[in-house]
């Protein structure tokens, strides 16, 4: 049933009919004459016109109602999505969809000055491998760090799916603090996910190798190849991941997908599904048929069953062996010690989810129709009773699909990932049939479904993840666009919709292109859950969080120092000038700028850029910047702010001068 514009607008009506109106003149052109005098906006007959107008219906009005959020007026949820093969993490405001930010992750981002020069170039070289940069990444999965389970607003952890690395963002400042590389495996997929108080981020493998990325030849695929979850260990205080605390469980050479830990009774666990237990390895040069079909030949894959708890305890009892300096626990002692087990999936799954009271896992079927919903109980006293259907060819028991779940909804065609609300309905993405299918977590059956535009990937709901979801909003993460927009060229952009999950039915309320991509997940907070600073401290060293030791806090302080060929330059920055201005140093010394920003007010912002050097940093208000390099280029070179920071904005600059050998 549609809702009158009369009935949305309430009595607010009246007074928005009056502000249209002004608006609406603009276009009298366009207006019909004789326009209907009466119908469901009661007052709001220059809002009628200017619907007409713009050929918008009732509907329209009310979805526009229920996202527009005015200037100044701030959004009710934060979204976190992951930017894809930018590397980067996206922020977005529900309800206006508005984006906020785009986080540098694990790319460079000239705005942000995050790789060219700056402290930020160390967090990056944490995920060289081998020691060479990797200058791109593929973000998939953004997880909020949780306390009990909520999420608590501090942290950021994303996951690399392409180069099989881990990344910590700091939500006090919104800035990527580090990177960690999986020295096992080169691609992950089922992460970054965290425990329900953040103990660990959970990491586990995509496409199995030889564990340490060492050579062995595919015709051994099956004995020396693997998968691994990795449990990296999170210090919370540190704000940091512990290398030397976190471990690994080795994994058969099972394709593993997507995982999720468990909450409240399933605390403890982490579910992790798979393709491509059939172990295919291509070879369409020789004429093998292609993985894609090796793969999908059995009706049923794996579901892996870990207890990370017993995992952790068995790697302190030194059960583990370390590949590449780091511990992993060898699957033949998993199974034995009862910490890993498997359970049949259909059919190249998709989608791990587990429910926000722990008792269900639910797994999307992807070339199957159905979403399968596992009973935590009932597998955990199968494997406590001992209770196998038999034995993987790796030794790991098998438990009795039909004995191990809830039940199975009938869903359509291509359901890959679920999420839930707060009335105990589950909502998954359905991939080819592009829609929303909402189910009943009571029976599970399917009671509504709403199409989208168009081949659906990821779905998330507010608070989603969490024991307590907020139901309200689900955002369907689109792959494809089609006719949605204004066409881009050949490239298209993919298409975030909110969904507005109060009604009697879901509804469409906006379309947001996401013109970078491929995102993947995301996840949604609620506004005051966050509480990011909006300056740092005088001095302070972001990656450190302490005043920098280098800081200069008066430009009395500022200096330059000579010692052999290394010159040190303390500069202060605050409108509108540098303090020095004047830097002159010897071709081929080695070059130190310690700057600091002396401003303290809100979004008073600096650059520093020097141009021949790809130095670039931005200097928000208190940040100090330490830039270390080599002046090999002997000439002038100007350096300046780059940002628009006060009407001397231009005149903020100076001169580098580099003096040949031998000048
Ligand atoms: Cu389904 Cu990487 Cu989570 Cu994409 S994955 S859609
Ligand atoms: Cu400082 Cu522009």
């Amino acid at each position: 049933m549609q809702v009158t514009i009369g009935k949305v607008l309430g009595l607010g009506g009246a007074l928005l009919g009056a502000t249209v109106a002004a608006a609406a003149c603009e276009n009298k052109a366009e207006q019909k004459p004789g326009a209907a005098q009466s119908g469901a906006l009661g007052a709001s007959q220059s809002l009628k016109q200017l619907m007409e107008a713009r050929g918008l219906t009732e509907a329209d009005v009310e979805a526009a109602l229920k996202t527009y959020v005015p200037g100044g007026k701030h959004d009710e949820y934060m979204i976190f999505a992951s930017g894809g093969h930018s590397g980067q993490v996206l922020v977005l405001g529900v309800p206006s969809m508005r984006l906020l930010k785009v986080i540098a992750v694990f790319a460079p981002e000239p705005w942000q000055g995050y790789g060219y020069g700056g402290e930020s170039d160390k967090v990056l070289a944490g995920g060289d491998q081998n020691g060479k940069r990797i200058g791109w990444a593929d973000v998939h999965h953004p997880n909020l760090s949780e306390t009990k389970g909520d999420y608590d607003g501090k942290f950021l952890f994303v996951n690399d799916k392409a180069n099989g690395r881990v990344a910590v963002i700091d939500l006090g400042d919104f800035n990527t603090k580090q990177i960690v590389a999986n020295p096992l495996v080169g691609s992950d997929h089922g992460g970054a996910f965290v425990d329900p108080n953040t103990e660990y981020v959970i990491e586990t493998s995509q496409y199995p190798v030889p564990l340490g990325r060492d050579y062995a030849p595919i015709t051994e695929y099956k004995e020396k190849y693997r998968g691994v979850a990795m449990f990296w260990k999170f210090d919370r205080e540190k704000g940091r991941i512990d290398p030397a605390q976190s471990f690994a469980v080795e994994l058969p050479p099972y394709t593993q997908d997507l995982a999720d830990a468990g909450k409240l009774v399933s605390d403890g666990w982490v579910f992790i599904n798979s393709f491509n237990t059939e172990m295919a390895v291509g070879g369409t040069l020789e004429g093998k048929p292609p993985i894609e079909s090796g793969a999908s030949k059995n009706d049923m894959d794996y579901l892996h069953i870990l207890d990370w708890r017993k995992a952790e305890r068995l790697v302190k009892d030194g059960k583990a062996t370390t590949i590449k300096g780091m511990r992993v626990l060898p699957m033949k002692v998993a199974a034995d010690e009862g910490a890993l087990a498997l359970v049949g999936e259909p059919k190249s799954p998709h989608g791990c989810d587990v429910t926000p009271d722990g008792t269900g896992i639910v797994v999307g079927g992807k070339l199957d129709t159905h979403a399968t919903v596992y009973e935590f109980s009932k597998i955990k006293s199968l494997i406590d009773q001992k209770k196998f259907e038999g034995k993987d060819e790796y030794g790991i028991p098998i438990l009795a699909f039909k004995e191990s779940i809830r039940g199975q909804v009938e869903i359509g065609l291509g359901p890959l990932h679920t999420v839930f609300d707060d009335k105990g309905f589950a909502y998954t993405s359905v991939f080819i049939e592009s829609v929303v299918a909402k189910w009943s977590m009571k029976d599970l059956k399917v009671t509504e479904k709403l199409s989208v535009h168009y081949n659906i990937g990821h779905i998330m709901a507010a608070e989603g993840d969490t024991v307590s979801p907020d139901g309200k909003y689900v955002v369907a993460m689109n792959k494809m666009s089609m006719d949605r927009f204004t066409k881009v060229g050949p490239l298209f952009p993919q298409n975030f919709q909110l969904v507005d999950t109060t009604g009697e039915q879901m509804r469409i309320l906006v379309d947001a292109p996401i013109g970078i991509g491929e995102p993947h997940y995301s996840q949604m907070i609620k506004i005051d859950k966050l509480a990011p600073h909006a300056a740092y401290k005088p001095g302070e060293n972001p990656y450190t969080g302490k005043v920098d030791p280098h800081a200069v806090l008066s430009p009395k302080d500022a200096r330059i120092v000579r010692n052999g060929t290394t010159v040190d330059v303390y500069m202060t920055v605050i409108r509108s000038h540098f303090v020095p201005d004047r830097i002159e140093v010897d071709e081929g010394d080695t070059v130190n700028l310690h700057m600091t920003s002396l401003e303290s007010a809100e979004d008073q912002v600096h650059g520093f850029a020097l141009n021949m050097y790809d130095v670039n940093v931005s200097l928000e208000p208190g940040k100090h910047e330490n830039i270390s390099f080599k002046a090999d280029v002997p000439g002038v070179f100007p350096f300046f702010c780059t940002e628009f920071c006060s009407a001397l904005h231009l005149e903020m600059a100076g001169y580098f001068l580099v003096k040949p050998k031998g000048g």
